[in-house]
């Protein structure tokens, strides 16, 4: 069985969001063209409570994309973005819906962030994502989504480490980062992860 995992393609994320990735818009239409050819489409949604840790806003004396320890983990501090229940937090409305199976929702917890949509960045906490993949017998999953140096770049490591084979869709994913970006791309390569193109799918 094969598994498309679209990452957080969330408002925020997107041009005129709050943490938007340049381009991010751009994935959109790839990744609905992808779905069809899937037995399966899981996604996550970043989802965070309105006093989460990771929020520059959280802390008196720090910046936006300003790097400080959390509970003993690095962590970059990031605009507001993904409260849950809010339109940031919600679904692009090009993004076709219809087909995902199931939605894992990760960043809950305001103490800790959560990149991967498997575990917490501690790995304290599994979200049940490899186990669900598990028992649908899914051995082979393609991420897309955002950001391609963050949350999905996490995501991949994780499920390189739960034993699947993991591909990355690279034209169906956009990163914050250019330069994070290739060191994820290359650190996938070394894990034994694939670097795709959608055309191999379609
Ligand atoms: C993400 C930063 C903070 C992502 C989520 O989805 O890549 N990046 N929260
Ligand atoms: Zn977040």
């Amino acid at each position: 069985m094969k598994a498309l995992l679209l990452i957080d393609i969330q408002n925020d994320f997107l041009p005129g969001g709050a943490l938007a990735v340049p381009e991010g818009d751009q994935i959109i239409q790839v990744v609905n063209q992808l779905q069809p050819h899937f037995d399966l489409v899981i996604a996550t949604q970043d989802w965070h409570p309105i006093l989460h840790k990771s929020f520059a806003s959280q802390h008196s004396d720090k910046q936006v994309f300003e790097t400080i320890n959390l509970n003993g983990l690095e962590q970059v501090l990031w605009p507001d973005h993904c409260v849950r229940g809010t339109p940031g937090a919600e679904f692009s409305q090009v993004l076709e819906t219809n087909r995902i199976e199931a939605i894992f929702r990760k960043g809950t917890n305001p103490e800790i962030d959560s990149y991967s949509g498997f575990y917490d960045n501690g790995h304290r906490k599994s979200t049940g994502l490899a186990d669900y993949l598990r028992g649908k017998q899914v051995r082979q999953v393609f991420v897309a989504g955002l950001a391609a140096d963050y949350c999905v770049y996490f995501s991949i490591k994780d499920a390189l480490q739960e034993g699947f084979k993991t591909y990355l869709i690279e034209d169906a994913t956009r990163p914050i980062s250019p330069e994070g970006f290739e060191k994820a791309k290359a650190d996938i390569h070394n894990r034994g992860g694939k670097i795709i193109q959608s055309g191999a799918l379609l």
